[in-house]
């Protein structure tokens, strides 16, 4: 299907702890993933990020490759602790060459940088102050984002604030499995409301600071269904509905926390402060939906505060990638024609979207044919959903390489490019060079 309006972005995505490795090298502080991947216990055979793809050092050779392809977007994102070692005070000037060199990089071959300033490796010396759940989180990412913008904003016209504050901080400050490994309801709502209000004002600081910008932020969304027919699961759908795919973007659009539909969000309250709610909502240039799969709901009484639960893929026994994530591509199009209702923001892009499954190395070569169709088939979605009148002008693969895939380590490989960790070799799969003939073909 050929793209009838020009200028459709293709791209690949990556993000700073899971590629660069050098988690201490030239004057770098520690993240709260360089802490957690190094507890013992917390990720997959004890695998961390201290190295990863090496991609601090062989970052030229990566984006060569993506050039070679002829991948003309580049999504990556700033690690605060190298710009900022202690997350608040001085600057690192050898991060900031880091990133310099990276953008300068890109720009040379031709390839549009495109900059996430969060995903998710907040500066362990902030966590040490209460990280997330501390409101003056608000003023220490303003000011990281303002020092971003001083340095890169001349060559950076493409900036996502935030990636996916629903995972970071359900994950990491509700459930514990991610950085900071923080459990409990009062730490992820304290979270989400800080994350909320930084989503926005990173948003003023980067209008103000850099000019002819184009400004947004991602949101992780799985479509959600009722996995029976009663009422009963159709209104714990809606619930997780409310937690997963609105809590971010609907005060982001003006319109307030989901408490209608959630009322456990009622409980934001203590720390939601007057004139928030005008100051959680800022008109983004656009979003950036991130869509791998589907959940289907059934209501739970067992389940406190949500009263619902999710029905595995596997108790379903339906096609699942390595992440045990059904394959629906019909998700992404339902999730594009959902986001496209927000009308505050100019347009959508699919930041993210790509499937882990088993890559083998057969004579050289990965004939990595499962990927190539699930990324046939989204994509096919996201382009029905733009034929469809969905504002969407974008989609970038999750991801460009193999890299760490948080708590589950090196295991999943959602990469275009393999990479044989213990040689850092790279290996570009038959879907790397399937998506590069699409895109040349779908300009
Ligand atoms: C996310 C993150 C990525 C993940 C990817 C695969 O969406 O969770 O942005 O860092 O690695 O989505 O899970």
């Amino acid at each position: 299907m050929s793209i009838t309006e020009k200028d459709f972005k293709w791209g690949v995505s990556s993000a700073a702890y899971q590629i660069e490795g050098g988690w201490n090298a030239e004057g770098k502080g520690k993240s709260i993933w360089d802490v957690f991947a190094n507890t013992k216990g917390k990720i997959h055979m004890s695998q961390n990020g201290n190295t990863a793809c090496d991609y601090f050092h062989q970052y030229t050779h990566d984006i060569s490759i993506m050039a070679r392809l002829k991948i003309p977007n580049y999504r990556f994102s700033i690690a605060w602790s190298r710009i900022i070692p202690n997350g608040t005070g001085a600057v690192n000037p050898d991060g900031i060459d880091f990133y310099n060199r990276v953008i300068d990089f890109c720009l040379e071959l031709g390839i549009e940088p495109w900059v996430t300033l969060y995903h998710w490796d907040l500066p362990y010396e902030l966590e040490k102050k209460g990280g997330w759940t501390n409101r003056e989180v608000i003023n220490w990412f303003s000011d990281y984002v303002e020092v971003c913008t001083i340095y890169f904003g001349d060559r950076v016209k493409r900036w996502m604030i935030l990636n996916e504050p629903m995972v970071f901080t359900g994950v990491g400050y509700f459930l514990g499995r991610h950085a900071p490994g923080r459990k409990g309801l009062k730490s992820f709502l304290a979270a989400a409301h800080h994350a909320a209000m930084c989503q926005a004002e990173g948003g003023r600081v980067v209008r103000s600071m850099v000019e002819n910008s184009r400004i947004g932020t991602t949101f992780s969304s799985s479509y959600i269904m009722p996995y029976g027919h009663s009422s009963k699961d159709s209104n714990a759908a809606i619930r997780i509905d409310a937690l997963m795919n609105r809590l971010f973007v609907e005060p982001l659009a003006g319109l307030g926390y989901p408490v209608n539909d959630l009322k456990m969000l009622q409980r934001l309250e203590p720390f939601i402060k007057d004139g928030d709610e005008q100051k959680l909502a800022f008109d983004m240039d656009f979003i950036g939906v991130q869509n791998y799969t589907r959940e289907m709901v059934s209501c739970s009484p067992l389940i406190p505060l949500l009263w619902a639960r999710i029905i595995s893929a596997k108790a379903r026994e339906v096609e699942t990638t390595v992440m045990n994530w059904e394959v629906y591509p019909e998700g992404i199009y339902e999730m594009l024609v959902k986001f496209s209702k927000y009308k505050s923001f100019k347009e959508i892009f699919v930041t993210e979207n790509g499937a882990a499954f088993p890559d083998i190395i057969d004579n050289g070569k990965i004939c990595d044919s499962q990927r190539i169709n699930y990324l046939d088939q989204h994509i096919h979605q996201v382009l029905r959903a733009k034929k469809d009148g969905v504002n969407v002008n974008g989609y970038f693969v999750w991801s460009f390489t193999d890299n760490f895939e948080w708590a589950e380590g090196y295991k999943p490989r959602f990469g275009l490019v393999y990479i044989d960790y213990p040689t850092q070799k790279r290996i570009i799969k038959e879907s790397g060079y399937w998506y590069s003939t699409f895109i040349q073909r779908n300009p």
